[in-house]
């Protein structure tokens, strides 16, 4: 089977990409090591502090954020880091070429029921003229990534990458440390059967996904004329991968309950990477109203509406907002 480097190489990513990739998933499977021990070595639960969104750390959160940095700024490659863990951008090399943004550990809730988790990142080239804590640079919108992707932490250890020619599937082989290719170039079915959303959440969505929803779930009584099945791992990893996988329909849409804040997920390190990842898989990223990569980020934390998955059902979705 073939190996993360040659395939990267076939993708005419730089050496210098290649590098900081290979990295970055060093990390990663520093990671999914940590993850796998579990209580045996007193990882799980909580924390008693917060990150910057307001949300209770986890202690695999604060674990996985500090690999992942220790790692980055030490490599030479990165000139600057934006976390979901870090109140703002992290400083490190600069001279270094790249900017990675990242969600350490997704999902992290899951972590006590011992269900899917993930890590979620992509990469820019860091502008010359910036420096190294300043957080402008970040704010690009998704078309300037140049590799996107996550680690899914599951009964195996898997890779879903881009660096912009197709999306590719691996999985960590343990036996010798290494992401072999075992899905390359995969394609999102254009149309399915199955969606994924928290309907707990329906009375606060706005009326397009209202109407969308009860559409699907009417089934063959109602206009759609097909039953629909419903999933929700609570961690975007894991949906993203079922999608990519078998298609569907993934959606976080904008919720009135805080209309300041325009959905729950992040641009820049869960929206922007999953919807690079579907569209080079032949699936769309879309906001309700228009493409989530084009969106430009006003800040580092920024949130967005999304939906993701089936081109035919993205574009079905997106029409009840028109
Ligand atoms: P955590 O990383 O805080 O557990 O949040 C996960 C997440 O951001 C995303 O991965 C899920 O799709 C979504 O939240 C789940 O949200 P609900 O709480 O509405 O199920």
């Amino acid at each position: 089977m073939k190996r993360l480097n040659s395939q990267l190489q076939q993708d005419g990513a730089p050496l210098e990409l290649i590098l900081l990739i290979r990295t970055l998933l060093a990390g990663c499977k520093e990671i999914s090591f940590r993850v796998s021990q579990g209580e045996l070595a007193g990882v799980l639960g909580s924390t008693l502090s917060e990150n910057v969104q307001g949300e209770t750390q986890k202690k695999l959160d604060v674990i996985s954020n500090q690999i992942l940095k220790d790692t980055l700024s030490e490599s030479g490659y990165v000139k600057a880091i934006s976390s979901e863990e870090e109140d703002t951008v992290v400083p490190c090399n600069p001279d270094g070429n790249y900017l990675v943004s990242f969600d350490p550990l997704d999902g992290s809730s899951n972590t006590e029921i011992n269900s899917l988790i993930g890590t979620i990142f992509s990469i820019t080239h860091a502008p010359q003229w910036m420096k190294p804590e300043d957080p402008s640079a970040f704010l690009q919108p998704g078309t300037q990534m140049v590799a996107a992707g996550y680690v899914l932490y599951g009964p195996s250890t898997m890779l879903a990458m881009t660096t912009g020619r197709g999306t590719h599937l691996y999985t960590l082989d343990k036996t010798h440390g290494g992401f072999l290719l075992t899905t390359p170039n995969i394609k999102v079915p254009e149309d399915t059967a199955e969606f994924a959303i928290n309907a707990s959440n329906q009375r606060h969505w706005e009326e397009p996904i209202q109407e969308y929803v009860s559409d699907l779930i009417a089934g063959t009584e109602g206009p759609r004329e097909k039953d629909f099945n419903m999933r929700w791992v609570a961690a975007m990893v894991g949906d993203i991968h079922r999608v990519l996988c078998r298609g569907g329909i993934f959606a976080y849409p904008f919720d009135k309950r805080n209309p300041k804040v325009p959905g729950k997920l992040r641009l820049l390190y869960e929206a922007n990477p999953m919807a690079f990842l579907m569209e080079q898989a032949g699936g769309l990223g879309d906001t309700g109203h228009g493409r989530i990569m084009e969106v430009m980020p006003e800040e580092i934390h920024q949130r967005v509406p999304v939906l993701l998955g089936s081109k035919n059902e993205v574009e079905m979705c997106k029409s009840y907002y028109k």
